[in-house]
């Protein structure tokens, strides 16, 4: 109240003081101004659920060949003890999805869990190699850099388990 008073005084009417002073003070908007670095962690997973024939039945369409990310073992395969139990996987990134502003750097430290390898690659919206593919190893941690001059949506895949081991780093407007 006392720097709008102040305001007031230099002859500035106090609602076009109010909004300065809001410009000046909030911490969200000073943030958008200057690229940062973001330090990202991930891990390459595979998540698992499973159930027997006698609860539910198998699926009609099997889950590999709906993407190279799937897992799929019958009734037979999964366990030889319950030859009704079957069982699904999925591998993914985790966290799936990450946004930043045009001009930040991305710094990602990935840890693989679950697979031997994995060949992963990053590309910018209009598809161009940002990160040649790489090959990542299980128990490894991996560091890629990179700044993100377009907006739009960049793609770190894995081309052993696509389409579905994706992630997505959203590139909003920097403001
Ligand atoms: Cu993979």
């Amino acid at each position: 109240m006392e720097k709008t008073r102040v305001l007031k005084l230099w002859g500035i009417p106090s609602v076009f003081a109010v909004i300065v002073l809001v410009l000046l003070t909030d911490p969200g908007l000073s943030q958008t101004v200057k690229p940062t670095t973001h330090t990202i962690f991930m891990a390459a997973i595979e998540i698992k659920g499973g159930t027997s024939a006698d609860k539910l039945a198998p699926p009609s369409v099997n889950p590999k060949d709906l993407s190279k990310g799937y897992d799929f073992k019958a009734p037979g395969q999964a366990d030889k003890n319950d030859p009704k139990r079957w069982e699904v996987s999925s591998y993914m990134f985790s966290p799936g999805s990450v946004a930043v502003r045009q001009g930040d750097t991305v710094k990602l430290t990935a840890f693989v869990v679950n697979g031997d390898e994995h060949h992963v690659r990053v590309n910018d919206p209009d598809g161009r190699e940002v990160i040649a593919e790489t090959k990542w190893n299980r128990g490894r941690e991996y560091q890629l850099s990179f700044v993100t001059k377009k907006l739009g949506i960049y793609h770190l895949t894995c081309s052993d388990h696509a389409p579905t081991m994706a992630a997505t780093i959203l590139v909003l407007p920097r403001k």
